[in-house]
């Protein structure tokens, strides 16, 4: 009954637009942005769930990583056969990529031939459909006289969901669209095709990667515009890909670098998430389907579905009269009579209405003028919102895209495929249109795969290829740098050498520089002292107070221009006098005349504890008139000159030996200083019976005396160690000046090129000021070899990106730098950067190894516990350095326990503690 009043009150609406009579009867499938928005929210929610390891499995949305880590650079090349299965054509191909052709159109050839799938083979037993394809594959083969005997690589565009192990295996999770193929599911797909052409015979294929249509889609349009990042396909199927960021998919190894994702959106709804949204002919659809509540999202968008939801809804009009007066034909009852391909000539601009009575009169109807206009809007509204809901999906791609790159704006390319959006008149239109209304920041571009998705999965083959040579190549240029067992030995045994020449004599190349320190702090000291830090990256004047084994310190920063750093010594004495005026005008301590310990980070010859000569300069300076000449004296001169303050300069001290002080204040065990910074350097606490240098000055004849400058100096500095040695002192702090190993070439053997357009010296393959420049050669290097940055070689100056730095921060360094890489380009600069700091830290663990053996010997001891104060930006801020040197001293010196202890305050408070020492002793 009720039924009958609906029917009478719709008829007398009849008289009004047909198409509004369609809308109220359709609105369910009308679709508004809110809901848009919507569904865009649902679906990044089913994104997350299918990346992430614990809700992967249940979810109904896949996320398949597909292996495919970049998309094409241009620099692809090769011949390659490509099958492209599972759209509505069987394809089999030849491409052939040229060597930078990709970046002009045309950059590509291909041949191609389709090839049929019978549809008892889209059903039957998956050996039977796969001789199929080779069958088809030998027939293309011999049509296009290749010879057959040859190995061809082989890309297989297999549209399928598949998760991907590696590249070149796809383990089919199930079927869809209209084949239902037995045994093959879990299984491999390459396997089995592979299993086919050894049946088939007389061809010999490798299958180096098979892609699914949309990854293959992305990589079509990728070649000739590298903004696509997103692979869509709307034909009998749809689905889309996109990069994602590696560190969020949980299912690949690793963090860095990207890979695409291939979504398998049609499951999207399939548990319930699109359910108020699902109508009675989406369920009609769906049970009527080969895998019912399977591909929900699929059977509302995509061309195997579109025609049969028409037809369910014309049905259902027609039976309740509001077509058609209610007759309704066997062909209208019949599955499939109304495909998309009708749906989309209903639609068309022109010819749309007639065409919508052909196919009507075809389904024996006798459809009136409204009746078609009505129809024509039924299929306008089934399509709209097919393509309403994939703008709904791509909005919900390229917002998380944006996300993970922190972008507001994010100008991308989808690459797009299928016959719906192909061949239907208003789709594309109608999709661009909707997606830039939701994301009206975005420049989405859509780009449509002109020559189908096999160039795509025939690129993949390349840029894997491509990769796989890049990456052996980049691996045996970084396999130069990490330091075996064996070669560390030979570090640690030449450092060993290097320490005992330098104690026995001058001039060599670990210069093993006296300190005039004989005992570490005791915890007496008392008192406020000036303390001046020259020679790491900054310069620092600290005021320190010691007071009942407790320090309080301030201190001030000052940066050293290059132009002072060198320029005359003048200046920058002068320098440095201005900064400590304005130290200590800030404390308000002009009139104090402190005593000072002066940290002053250079080779000094030292003939006291107060005094020492320049013997060369280091890490960049280059101020004149200062080799040769006595540090404090020079900064002395330089306060006269600026007649303000007066000090009282008690102590100068490397700031290894400052290091050292500072640390052994926390822990007595402290007996060696360590800096890993702009330098590299390391001082100990030598027996002095061992620094024979300062024996032989006790009348021996030194026999190389001509060789030696200013030897009053040195034999005025042994007289005053004679003269300084009381009883209780046994040791002294030397300052070996490890970083001068290697000047007599004995590090060759160990070094890489790289290292020689540097130079090779123990400082220059460890510290922070050379590491950026052996990086750089490195780089260079790979570049010129077109293995980074397409082989655009720029003017390569840069700071070293220390390789915590996530890939993001890489990336924008060396855009900053106007090197405009990819990601894999972001990866290997930071594998470079990697290798070239862990060297460094190898190095310097052989080089300790030998010091702390030494120690344990000449102590006789069976084990050494020993602790070592380190300072300096490569040790404290650079990630993997502290841990790697840590493990070379720990297996090179197994009889050693080897404790590192960074510096809080810098080397500062070590020289304000030997100040304090000195004028301890001076009062006594
Ligand atoms: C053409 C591509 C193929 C893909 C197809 C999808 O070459 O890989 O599967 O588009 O569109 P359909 O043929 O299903 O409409
Ligand atoms: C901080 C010390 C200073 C030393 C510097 C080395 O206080 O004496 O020279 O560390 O580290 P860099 O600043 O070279 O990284
Ligand atoms: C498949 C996808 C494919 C899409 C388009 C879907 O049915 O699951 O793998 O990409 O169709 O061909
Ligand atoms: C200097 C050393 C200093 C080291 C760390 C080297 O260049 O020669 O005296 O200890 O850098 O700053």
């Amino acid at each position: 009954m009720l039924a009958v009043h609906l029917v009478s009150f719709f008829f007398s609406k009849l008289q009004e637009d047909p198409t509004k009579k369609v809308d109220r009867f359709l609105h369910a499938m009308r679709l508004q942005d809110d809901q848009l928005t919507d569904i865009s929210k649902r679906f990044m929610a089913e994104m997350k769930k299918g990346l992430s390891i614990e809700s992967t499995a249940a979810a109904a949305v896949k996320m398949l990583p597909t292996q495919v880590r970049s998309t094409p650079d241009g620099s692809e090349k090769g011949q390659f056969l490509a099958l492209d299965l599972g759209g509505s054509k069987f394809k089999v191909l030849r491409v052939k990529v040229r060597e930078d052709v990709g970046i002009r159109k045309g950059g590509v050839e291909l041949e191609e031939k389709t090839y049929p799938i019978p549809k008892e083979l889209q059903v039957g037993r998956a050996d039977e459909l796969f001789d199929h394809v080779s069958e088809s594959l030998k027939d293309f083969l011999h049509e296009k006289n290749i010879s057959p005997k040859k190995k061809h690589p082989l890309a297989f565009t297999f549209s399928f969901p598949c998760e991907h192990p590696s590249l070149d295996q796809g383990l089919l999770l199930n079927w869809c669209k209209n084949y239902r193929v037995r045994g093959l599911q879990g299984k491999d797909v390459v396997k089995a095709l592979k299993q086919a052409v050894n049946r088939t015979g007389d061809m010999d294929i490798e299958v180096l990667a098979i892609v699914d249509d949309t990854v293959a889609t992305m990589m079509t349009c990728g070649f000739d515009d590298q903004c696509c990042e997103v692979g869509l396909i709307i034909g009998t199927g749809t689905n889309a890909c996109y990069m994602d960021e590696l560190r969020h998919i949980d299912l690949v190894e690793g963090d860095e670098g990207r890979m695409c994702v291939n979504t398998e959106w049609g499951g999207f709804g399939d548990d319930g998430a699109l359910d108020d949204f699902i109508t009675e002919f989406d369920r009609e659809v769906d049970a009527a389907s080969l895998n019912p509540g399977k591909q929900i999202f699929e059977k509302m968008v995509s061309g195997m579905y579109l025609g049969e939801l028409v037809r369910l809804v014309l049905l259902k009009m027609a039976k309740l009269g509001l077509l058609f007066d209610g007759h309704v034909s066997d062909a209208l009852r019949t599955k499939g009579k109304i495909t998309t391909a009708d749906v989309a000539a209903m639609e068309e601009y022109r010819s749309g209405l007639k065409n919508t009575k052909d196919i009507l009169t075809h389904l024996h109807l006798s459809p009136s003028p409204e009746d078609c206009i009505a129809v024509q809007q039924v299929s306008t509204i089934v399509s709209f919102r097919s393509s309403n809901l994939v703008a709904a999906g791509l909005t919900a791609i390229l917002t998380r895209i944006r996300q993970n790159r922190n972008l507001r704006g994010l100008r991308i390319t989808v690459g797009v495929d299928g016959t719906v959006y192909k061949t239907h008149p208003q789709y594309s239109k109608r999709l661009h249109k909707v997606v830039r209304r939701l994301l009206p920041d975005c420049q989405v571009r859509f780009v449509l795969s002109e020559s189908g998705s096999s160039k795509g999965a025939a690129l993949v083959a390349a840029v894997a290829q491509r990769l796989t040579s890049q990456r052996r190549k980049v691996d045996e240029a970084l396999s130069l740098f990490p330091l075996k067992q064996q070669q560390l030995q030979l570090v640690r045994s030449r450092m060993r050498e290097g320490l005992e020449a330098g104690l026995k004599s001058r001039g060599c190349t670990i210069k093993m520089l006296p300190s005039f320190v004989y005992h570490t702090p005791d915890g007496t000291e008392r008192g406020k002292y000036l303390a001046l830090d020259l020679g790491g990256t900054n310069f620092r004047a600290m005021l320190v107070r010691f007071k009942r084994q407790k320090s309080r310190l301030y201190h001030k920063i000052y940066t050293i221009p290059l132009e002072i750093m060198q320029g005359t010594g003048e200046e920058l004495f002068d320098h440095l006098a201005q900064c400590v005026c304005d130290f200590l005008d800030y404390m308000g301590l002009k009139k104090a005349r402190l005593p000072t310990g002066f940290t002053f980070s250079f080779p000094c010859e030292q003939s006291g504890i107060d005094t020492g000569t320049l013997v060369s300069w280091t890490k960049g300076f280059k101020a004149t008139d200062c080799v040769g000449q006595d540090a404090v004296s020079m900064l002395r001169e330089a306060i006269k000159r600026r007649n303000e303050f007066d000090l009282d300069i008690v102590a100068l001290v490397n700031d290894t030996v400052g290091t050292m002080m500072s640390c052994a204040y926390e822990d007595p065990q402290c007996e060696i200083g360590m800096i890993a910074g702009t330098g590299s350097n390391l001082c100990y606490m030598e027996e002095l019976k061992n620094i024979k240098k300062i024996k032989q000055s006790n009348g021996t004849t030194n026999t190389n005396k001509e060789k030696l400058e200013g030897e009053e100096d040195e034999n005025a500095a042994m007289e005053a160690v004679k003269s300084d040695v009381t009883a209780e002192k046994s040791k002294m702090c030397i300052n070996t000046e490890w970083g001068g190993l290697g000047d007599d070439r004995c590090l060759d053997d160990i070094v890489t090129p790289y290292d020689t357009e540097v130079d090779i010296q123990f400082e220059k393959l460890t510290s922070g000021m050379y590491l950026g420049e052996i990086v750089r050669q490195v780089l260079l290097d790979l570049t010129r070899r077109g293995l980074l940055f397409k082989g655009h070689v720029c003017c390569f100056v840069f700071p070293l990106p220390s390789d915590r730095l996530a890939l993001l921060q890489v990336r924008s360094i060396l855009q900053q730098l106007g090197l405009h890489g990819t990601c894999d380009d972001s990866i290997i600069v930071k594998e470079v950067c990697g290798a070239v700091s862990c060297r460094a830290a190898q190095l310097c663990g052989a080089g300790m190894a030998a010091v702390v053996d030494k120690i344990r010997e000449d102590r006789r001891l069976d084990r050494l516990s020993i602790t070592v104060g380190v300072d300096g930006a490569l040790y404290k801020l650079h990630p993997h350095f502290s841990q790697v040197l840590k493990e070379t001293v720990r297996v090179m010196a197994p009889q050693c326990d080897v404790t590192f202890l960074p510096s809080e305050e810098g080397s500062g408070k070590g020289a304000a503690l030997i100040a304090a020492v000195v004028r301890h002793r001076q009062e006594i």
